[in-house]
């Protein structure tokens, strides 16, 4: 890991604003990057939605795993998905809309939405290192009766790079999450996806608005290029 007496810090071309991070307070979160959203035949799908929309998120997000491994930074993942007992999932979530499958029904990848079936795993490309933390999460935020606080705060972490799918849900109520509880949010905007195209700019535009309410928004190229200085030092 890195040394967090060594501030080594780099600046992120973002908006609404370049933002200096010290990248031994700062950890990559990537966000719900499972089977179940991104491939056909899971819990996106079942909901109506075209699921190759969320594609485009994982070359920048393998891009900048890479760099936050090579430097050493807390990497983190986040899984939504439910008990197989279904004892976590609320009502109201589990009897909405109308969907083809509904969480914990069978489907070509598993039960839907559910821990441990082949669908809640995280796709191949950004496959969680042993040692690497994997948050499993009930709800749309990463925060939410999860631990994910406590292991931040025991990482003195103050800055998140934060990427995955949906920006619109899970993005951005784990950006919001975050924003409460005082930490700085960059969100990697071609290292999100929507299934819908608006949705994933007005996301990111709610984030950027009014000096930036809730965080900042970088695409993976500013955030790999202040990323690099560190890197080029790791021998
Ligand atoms: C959704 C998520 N969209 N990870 N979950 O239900 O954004």
């Amino acid at each position: 890991m890195m040394d967090s007496n060594q501030a080594s810090t780099g600046t992120v071309v973002a908006e609404p604003e370049p933002i200096e991070l010290n990248w031994s307070t700062t950890a990559l979160v990537v966000i719900d990057m499972q089977r179940d959203f991104l491939e056909p035949g899971g819990f996106g799908e079942s909901l109506g939605n075209d699921v190759s929309r969320l594609g485009s998120a994982v070359g920048p997000i393998a891009s900048v795993l890479a760099a936050a491994r090579a430097m050493g930074m807390l990497v983190i993942h986040t899984r939504e998905g439910h008990l197989p007992d279904l004892s976590d999932v609320p009502r109201a979530k589990l009897r909405r809309g109308a969907p083809s499958l509904r969480i914990g029904d069978p489907g070509p990848m598993g039960r839907i939405l559910i821990r441990g079936e082949p669908g809640h795993d995280i796709i191949s490309e950004l496959y969680p290192l042993d040692g690497e933390i994997v948050i499993d999460k009930a709800g749309k935020g990463a925060f939410y009766a999860t631990e994910l606080g406590d292991i931040l705060r025991k990482g003195g972490i103050e800055n998140l790079l934060v990427c995955g799918v949906t920006t619109e849900v899970c993005v951005n109520t784990t950006v919001r999450e975050a924003n409460d509880r005082g930490y700085r949010c960059v969100v990697i905007a071609d290292g999100c996806a929507s299934y819908f195209p608006e949705f994933h700019d007005m996301g990111l535009k709610m984030i950027k608005a009014q000096g930036g309410i809730f965080g900042w928004v970088a695409d993976s190229a500013a955030v790999l290029k202040a990323m690099q200085a560190e890197t080029t030092n790791i021998v």
